[in-house]
């Protein structure tokens, strides 16, 4: 967008923010702002400064974002409204779950696939696909650091509809979709090393150790291809450009211990050049690994596809400013982060620098544990301190100046917060977007702040109004293990359904068997019988499944599958077939089937766990299993 446009935007939304930037602007109230803040005299801007965003959502009253959390080592991707703070959706993902059927149903146990059996997970970087650097609503893509994985949710119906899992690596972390022009890969950072194969060869010399950075193709899900690395790789971001990803890299030292791995001063931030790895794929030069046809180029020190930027000091976030000039790695055992220019690293890859750190064009000191960095889209950021519990509020251009050796104050603002935040994130801040209004510090240590709950607590994600000059705390959340990082997108940007659409490819499989069977599956209730499996088709109308009983044999393999015909918005069924481990949710629309052994004789009744109607507990039926 042309900067004027964006400022007639601005201006009509928010104007007093305008106004007061045009005021900041001028130099000589930048210097004495700058002075002002880091002396804690807070200079009179008026009522401009005010932060002016109410929290408050009313009952009934609509959040403006939809919050993306990640549900961490519980496998699940949370929804919650921002303001708010409400939870409004829970998405399984790698976990199983009870109320939904995940796990249990056969169209999700087809999402979940065969090549990975475990039933855990442990999801960190939840984040939505893009079209030309802006949120486009279609998908959110998030990590299993446990087992190896990266998912895709389809934000049309809020359900994993892919899970791929990650050949030749081991432990999928840092993940960021390509921004521009548009989500054509996600990237995925392996973090820890391994020999190859793994084979039970090189078990113990860790000098043949290597990971490696993977690109999957977005709209397939396939892996694209693979880049072997010197280090482990930890988070990831990509630019503005559509020409690099950049990953933070510790181990430096490809030590197997912790005190080996913290030895060196500096590790480095790798930026991965894409056109070139492109070309290289095309052209052949990769080579594969046994059990894979992934195309591996290698990518380590002397590699013309990277380079490696030393940073201070086991980095760990790493974040790329919303105007897409700076990666921002996070120092974490170094009280910095370094400030990266893009237009620098055009400058490497063209040959024109010496040393890959002429790339640093900042290196702000903030405070002790430095993790994670968020943007407002007004040329401040924010970043996590872990160890001092605090958020920094810093300015960009002022930490360059000063790295430049101008005297300036680039700080703006410490807040304290409860405690040890991980990830930060500002609302639509990873992209072209970021529009500064709220930041959420996602705090690992909740302690006093909730009523106790037994020695397990929970997180305290936190939300802070960012409009103003300060930093203002409004909320505590208390989350559920957990949320390393979130992502909010205004409500704009989605467009969720509220009933299912019949030819929806997510039960597609299902419908293509009901087919062979001669089911119409809208109006059918039938049984059919193939040798020692039985197929058992039904409707379902509030308050009435198709069905109210059907006969098998024991030792009979059983699916039920099931066709939920109401049309009415939150109209969801559920099908639990007691003593038998089965439940599953059939949304309005929508049909779902599930298969088990009727492995015991007897009369077993099947019941609706979904709330449907003021007879949902007469919605009921009995499998006569005959001995
Ligand atoms: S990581 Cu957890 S606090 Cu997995 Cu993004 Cu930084
Ligand atoms: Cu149908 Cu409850």
């Amino acid at each position: 967008m042309a900067e004027q446009e964006k400022q007639l935007k601005e201006k009509q939304e928010n104007p007093e923010q305008v106004s007061r930037r045009k005021f900041l602007t001028s130099t000589a109230f930048a210097s004495a702002a700058g002075l002002g803040m880091g002396t804690g005299i807070m200079p009179n801007v008026g009522l401009a400064a005010r932060n002016k965003y109410n929290a408050e959502v009313g009952p009934g009253e609509l959040d403006e974002y939809y919050g993306f959390w990640s549900g961490g080592h519980s496998g699940e991707v949370r929804i919650l409204g921002i303001p708010s703070m409400r939870e409004l959706m829970r998405i399984p993902v790698f976990n199983i779950d009870s109320a939904t059927g995940w796990g249990i149903s056969n169209e999700s146990k087809e999402v979940l696939g065969t090549d990975t059996p475990h039933l855990n997970g442990d999801a960190h970087h939840p984040h939505m696909s893009m079209t030309d650097g802006r949120y486009d609503g279609r998908y959110v893509f998030i990590n299993d650091k446990a087992n190896t994985r990266v998912a895709r949710i389809r934000c049309d119906i809020m359900k994993t509809d892919k899970i791929t899992h990650i050949p030749n690596v081991s432990a999928i972390h840092g993940l960021r979709v390509q921004k521009v022009p548009r989500t054509n890969y996600v990237f995925c950072n392996a973090e820890f090393r391994i020999p190859h194969p793994n084979d039970g060869r090189d078990l113990t010399d860790p000098k043949k150790y290597y990971t490696m950075f993977t690109a999957i193709n977005a709209d397939t899900m396939e892996v694209a291809w693979q880049v072997i690395v010197d280090g482990n790789l930890d988070n990831t971001d990509a630019d503005y450009a559509g020409k690099y990803a950049c990953s933070t890299c510790y181990n430096s030292e490809g030590a197997v211990d912790l005190a080996g791995t913290m030895r060196n001063e500096r590790d480095w931030a790798v930026v991965f050049n894409i056109p070139r790895i492109e070309a290289a794929v095309k052209a052949g030069k990769h080579t594969t690994l046994a059990g894979s046809d992934v195309p591996v180029l290698d990518g380590r020190h002397g590699s013309q596809l990277t380079v490696y930027i030393p940073v201070p000091k086991s980095p760990h976030g790493l974040n790329t400013s919303p105007d897409g000039e700076y990666f921002v790695a996070n120092g974490k055992l170094s009280p910095t982060v370094s400030i990266i220019s893009t237009a620098k690293i055009d400058d490497w890859f063209a040959g024109k620098l010496k040393n890959p750190r002429d790339t640093i064009v900042g290196e702000p000191e903030l405070g002790l544990g430095p993790l994670h960095t968020a943007f407002d889209g007004r040329g401040n950021a924010y970043t996590t301190l872990f160890i001092d519990s605090q958020i920094a509020k810093w300015n960009i251009a002022d930490a360059i100046k000063a790295y430049q050796g101008e005297k300036v104050r680039y700080i703006r603002q410490k807040l304290d917060v409860q405690y040890q935040p991980g990830h930060n994130h500002t609302t639509m801040g990873e992209t072209r977007d970021a529009d500064g209004k709220w930041l959420v510090a996602l705090c690992k240590f909740s302690k006093d702040r909730f009523l106790p709950c037994g020695p397990l607590h929970p997180e305290n994600d936190q939300l802070i109004d960012i409009s103003g000059e300060k930093m203002k705390l409004v909320h505590d959340g208390p989350t559920y293990a957990e949320p390393h990082d979130c992502m909010m997108v205004h409500r704009s940007k989605m467009k969720p359904l509220k009933i299912w659409k019949r030819d929806d490819p997510f039960f597609a499989t299902t419908a293509a068997m009901a087919k062979k069977d001669g089911i119409t599956l809208e109006k059918d209730n039938k049984v059919i019988r193939d040798g020692k499996k039985v197929r058992v088709y039904m409707t379902s109308v509030a308050p009435n499944y198709g069905l109210t009983e059907f006969t098998v044999k024991k030792g009979d393999q059983v699916t039920v599958t099931i066709t939920n015909m109401d049309k009415i918005e939150d109209v969801t069924h559920g099908f639990c077939m007691v003593n038998h481990g089965v439940s599953m949710e059939i949304g309005p629309q929508q049909t779902a089937s599930v298969t088990f052994m009727a492995n015991q004789a007897g009369v077993h009744w099947y019941y609706c766990h979904w709330f449907c109607h003021a007879l949902h507990m007469e919605m009921r039926g009995r499998m006569l299993v005959e001995a």
